[in-house]
C-alpha cells in the first residue's frame, strides 16, 4: 500500500492528546467525526497481542459527544433510536442504533443518561449533532443540542483494572459494566465509565478539563510502567474477533438494524415514538433478505478499501465489508453482508483478488 501524509487543518481537528501520541510513536491517523483518530503505532498485529495481555491508553477524543439538555431531551433521544430508553437510569450507558425515517442506520453510539434531562450521545462516525438539531428545531422541542468539550481517553486491556485502581483507588473497581460515575484525583473530578471498544476490559475517561486530563494522561503512563502500558487505538483484529461492529465500515446508511443483527436493541412492540418505526414494522413483517455474518478466508493478508464481492459457483453470496489477518485463527477474518440463501454456516465461497480465487467460509459473529 502506498503511504501518504494527512495534511492537518482547522477543520480536521486534533485532540488535547495529539502532541502526546505523536511523540510516543504514532505512525498513522484516520479521520472520525472530522477529527484525528490514531490508527497505528507499532502495527496492528503487535498492538493486538499487547492489548490482549497488558494495558493501553487510547486517544479516542474523536468519539464526540452530542449533548442534549432540556425537558424534551428524552423525547428527542427516543425519536432517533429504536432501542426502548423509557426505563433508562441515570448513571448508565446504553448501546443503541440510531436510525432515520426509512429505518436505516445512522450511527451506533453509546448513550449516557447523566441526569433526568441531560444526555450524552457518544458517537461513531456520522453527523448526529445536525440530525438532532434539525429534529429539535423542526419539532419545536425544548431540547438544546450542543457538542461539549469532552475528550475520551480509553484505558483498555486486562491490566487496565490494576492500573486504574493504582491511580484512583479501590472505588473504581466497584464500577459495573456500562455504569459511570465521578472519581477524584488530586482535587480534580473525572467522569469515568466502565466501557470501551474492545472486549479486553477497561474504562473510558470522559475528560472535561483538558489540563487535568493531560495530567492524568501522564500519570497513566508513569504509574503504568509496571503493567507495560503503551499508547494504542481501536484494534481492527481484536474488534472483528470480538464482533464489535464499525459504523461506516461494516454497515452504513444503506442497511437497517435487523440486517446488522441489532434485533435485541429494537422495540417495535411498545408505544414508544421513534422515526422509522413504521419502516421497521414493515421490514420485520417481510423479513430481511441479508444480514451481517462472520467470515474466515484462506489468506495471509488483505487490504480493504471498499466492499468486495464473495461468490459461490458464479453466484453472489454477499459482500465483504471489513477484513484482517488474525494471528489467532491463522487466516483472514472479516464481517460480510450475506444474502439469505447462504446463511447456512456450511456455506463456502470464493473471494477473487488479483485474479486469484481464495476459499472462505461463513460463520457466526462474534467469531469462534
Ligand atoms: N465508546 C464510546 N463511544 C463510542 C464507542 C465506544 N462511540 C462509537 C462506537 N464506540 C460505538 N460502538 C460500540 C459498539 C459496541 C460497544 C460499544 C460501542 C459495546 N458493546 C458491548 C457488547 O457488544 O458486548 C455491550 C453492549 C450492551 O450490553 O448493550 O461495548 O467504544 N464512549
Amino acid at each position: 500500500m502506498k503511504k501518504f501524509y494527512i495534511a492537518k487543518a482547522r477543520r480536521l481537528r486534533g485532540t488535547p492528546f495529539s502532541n502526546r501520541i505523536e511523540s510516543q510513536g504514532l505512525t498513522a491517523y484516520t479521520t472520525f467525526n472530522h477529527m484525528l483518530l490514531p490508527a497505528a503505532f507499532e502495527g496492528t498485529e503487535k498492538e493486538y497481542l499487547h492489548l490482549k495481555e497488558h494495558v493501553q491508553v487510547w486517544d479516542v477524543a474523536a468519539e464526540r459527544q452530542v449533548q442534549i439538555v432540556g425537558k424534551d431531551s428524552a423525547k428527542l433521544i427516543q425519536l432517533m433510536t429504536c432501542r426502548n430508553l423509557s426505563k433508562a437510569k441515570v448513571g448508565r450507558c446504553y448501546y443503541a442504533p440510531l436510525i432515520d425515517e426509512q429505518g436505516k442506520m445512522i450511527n451506533d453510539p453509546v448513550i449516557l443518561k447523566l441526569e433526568e434531562n441531560k444526555w450524552w450521545i457518544s458517537l461513531a462516525d456520522s453527523d448526529v449533532g445536525l440530525y438532532a438539531k434539525g429534529l429539535s428545531s423542526g419539532l419545536r422541542l425544548q431540547a438544546e443540542v450542543s457538542e461539549p468539550d469532552v475528550n475520551i481517553l480509553a484505558v483498555q486491556g486486562p491490566k487496565s483494572f490494576k492500573l486504574m485502581e493504582k491511580i484512583l483507588g479501590k472505588k473504581i473497581t466497584e464500577l459495573k459494566f456500562f455504569g459511570f460515575d465521578y472519581f477524584d484525583l488530586e482535587g480534580s473530578k473525572f467522569f469515568i465509565a466502565r466501557s470501551g471498544w474492545s472486549k479486553q476490559g477497561g474504562y473510558e475517561i470522559y475528560v472535561e478539563n483538558c489540563d487535568a486530563g493531560l495530567n492524568l494522561y501522564d500519570k497513566l503512563f508513569s504509574a503504568g510502567k509496571e503493567f507495560n502500558v503503551k499508547p494504542g487505538c481501536p484494534n481492527l483484529i481484536e474488534r472483528i474477533e470480538s464482533g464489535l461492529l464499525s459504523c461506516g465500515n461494516d454497515f452504513d446508511n444503506g442497511d437497517n438494524p435487523y440486517e446488522c443483527g441489532f434485533d435485541k436493541y429494537i422495540d417495535i412492540e411498545s408505544d414508544i415514538n421513534f422515526l422509522g418505526k413504521k419502516a421497521l414494522i414493515q421490514i420485520s413483517k417481510k423479513g430481511i433478505q441479508r444480514k451481517l455474518m462472520g467470515v474466515k478466508i484462506e489468506l495471509e493478508q488483505i487490504e480493504m478499501m471498499e466492499e468486495r464481492p464473495l461468490q459461490n459457483a458464479g453466484n453472489l453470496v454477499g459482500y465483504l465489508r471489513s477484513a484482517v489477518y488474525s494471528p489467532h485463527f491463522k487466516k483472514v477474518i472479516g464481517v460480510a453482508m450475506i444474502k439469505k440463501e447462504y446463511w447456512d454456516k456450511k456455506t463456502t465461497f470464493e473471494l477473487e483478488i488479483n485474479s486469484k480465487k481464495n476459499k472462505g467460509a461463513i460463520c457466526d459473529l462474534p467469531l469462534v
